[in-house]
């Protein structure tokens, strides 16, 4: 049952937030995943800051609150200290694409065994409407009253570039497609990034039906890299069809696997913190 992952916070996202839909998604995955046999108690969310971070306050699992920017790496830790969490890094696409993207890059290069969840309305919506990485040329923000005079980057074709083994992007508009790819992620050994595209309603209330005109739906994975590359960087951010769906998927050996984290945890440091402190003095 989907209630039992509600909380008693008071939802504060703005009246009719797509976020809610994806809420819903979520905790439908994550039932989902409780039936196929995980702790529930294990189920970790950490959250970033911003509208993309209450998440975490509307989903009753243990879980930590990072700094704006400082999910990934606090993620990271969290699945370092204790690798038998299943673990959810929530953010929205400043967070992910601006502040942390150093640690996109390298989640993606070390392929820890976690999932991030980018919720990308294309601004910096919690502090109300400014421009991200991943603003188009021209948007009127709260700090570009005369339109940006930047270009986007494509952040899931630097991903992929750095190693990411799992890449995928889904809409909230289409939750059930959001919850099979959240599945397919969680099932995923290794790093797995999803972009879940999320018009503001408030800021950019056009996005939604530019993102029903615009988006369609890929079959399956690539079978190459460059392949994937090719449909990544189809869409630019800024005009043109938007593809959904994984988009590369490879088997790869995770950083837990890599450093045998699990005989690691068994050592036992003897530090001596009192010599230390005795040389110092
Ligand atoms: C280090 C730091 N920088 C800036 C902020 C201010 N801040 C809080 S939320 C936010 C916007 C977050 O935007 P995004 O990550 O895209 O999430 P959204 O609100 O759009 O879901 C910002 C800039 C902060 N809290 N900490
Ligand atoms: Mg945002």
């Amino acid at each position: 049952m989907i209630s039992e992952f509600d909380t008693s916070q008071i939802n504060t996202w703005c009246p009719s937030c797509l976020n809610n839909i994806a809420l819903r998604s979520v905790k439908k995955s994550f039932v989902a995943l409780v039936k196929d046999g995980l702790n529930k108690r294990k189920l970790t969310v950490v959250a970033d800051i911003g509208c993309a971070g209450k998440f975490f306050d509307y989903l009753n699992v243990n879980g930590f609150y990072g700094l704006h920017g400082r999910a990934l790496p606090t993620a990271f830790g969290v699945k370092m200290a204790n690798p038998e969490l299943k673990v959810f890094a929530f953010l929205g696409d400043g967070g992910a694409y601006a502040e942390g993207l150093n640690h996109l890059v390298h989640l993606s290069r070390l392929n820890p065994d976690l999932t991030a969840l980018v919720f990308n309305n294309r601004i910096f919506a919690l502090t109300i409407n400014q421009v991200t990485p991943v603003t188009e040329y021209g948007y009127r923000g709260s700090t570009t009253p005369e339109g940006s005079a930047d270009h986007p980057y494509n952040p899931l074709s630097v991903a992929l570039s750095a190693g990411a083994s799992f890449v995928a992007r889904v809409s909230v508009l289409n939750p059930e497609m959001m919850e099979s790819v959240i599945k397919k992620a969680s099932q995923h050994q290794g790093f797995s990034l999803i972009e879940v595209l999320q018009p503001c309603l408030t800021f950019r209330p056009d996005d939604r039906i530019q993102l029903q005109k615009q988006s369609y739906l890929i079959n399956k994975p690539a079978s190459s890299q460059a392949a994937a590359q090719k449909i990544i960087r189809s869409w630019n951010y800024e005009s043109g069809r938007i593809p959904l769906g994984v988009f590369y998927q490879q088997k790869r050996p995770t950083w837990e696997e890599r450093h045998q984290i699990q005989n690691w945890r068994r050592l036992k440091r003897k530090i001596g913190y009192q010599s230390l402190n005795q040389k110092r003095s």
